[in-house]
């Protein structure tokens, strides 16, 4: 009996490690997307930020798909590590309202203004990450991409903000952080915030009348 504890522990410290050690593979997060620009036509100034949270990973032959088609990576493209990367219907900034895109899709993929489903796929087919910005949660944004807040579940359109709610613009002048961060310093505060200075408020008060 001891034996098979031994063992059975050894196993399991053996799994732990090598879990541990594989490379980082299933952690990209579809961070923001502008599927009703208005600078300029959506045939031309749709887009979506991919970000890494893990470490530098080669795309090639990773797809993003949409409600009804799919592109392909078919070169080598590197995400760095805690990185971003910017894929966009059209790549030439003088057209596409003035976002840098790191590869273009071209007409593969279509964001509809009423909701789509996308999807980043591995090269084994696996789903590494899914947004559906048509469900009810997710705020609506015309002139401005979707944001993910950057917790929680990204799926969930309470995760989201309206690119305009956070004020940050980019080429010409619609709403969106491509390539960067999502929250900028003029970032409002998350009700949960609120609510913890709300307590720590209520807190000092109590403490006060005690004293
Ligand atoms: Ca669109
Ligand atoms: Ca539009
Ligand atoms: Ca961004």
């Amino acid at each position: 009996m001891k034996q098979y504890l031994q063992h059975a522990i050894l196993v399991s410290m053996v799994g732990v490690f090598f879990a541990s050690s594989l490379p980082a593979h299933a952690s990209l997060v579809i961070n923001e997307i502008m599927y009703n620009p208005g600078a300029v036509g959506d045939s031309y100034g749709e887009w979506m930020e991919v970000y890494n949270p893990d470490g530098a990973l080669d795309l090639l032959n990773y797809t993003l798909a949409d409600g009804a088609g799919s592109f392909t990576i078919s070169s080598p493209l590197v995400i760095p590590a805690g990185g971003y990367l910017v894929f966009g219907r059209n790549a030439d900034m003088a057209v596409n309202g003035g976002v840098a895109v790191d590869l273009a899709y071209g007409t593969s993929l279509y964001f509809g203004n009423t909701g789509e489903s996308l999807s980043i796929l591995a090269p084994d087919g696996s789903l590494l990450d899914t947004v559906d910005y048509g469900a009810a949660s997710f705020p609506t944004a015309v002139g401005a991409s979707l944001c993910f807040k950057g917790s929680g579940d990204n799926a969930d359109g309470a995760n989201w903000l309206a690119a305009s709610d956070l004020g940050i613009t980019y080429g010409a002048g619609d709403f969106g952080s491509p390539g960067a961060p999502n929250l900028s310093t003029a970032a409002v505060p998350e009700p949960g915030s609120l609510f913890l200075i709300g307590s720590g408020l209520v807190g000092l008060l109590r403490l006060n009348r005690r004293n």
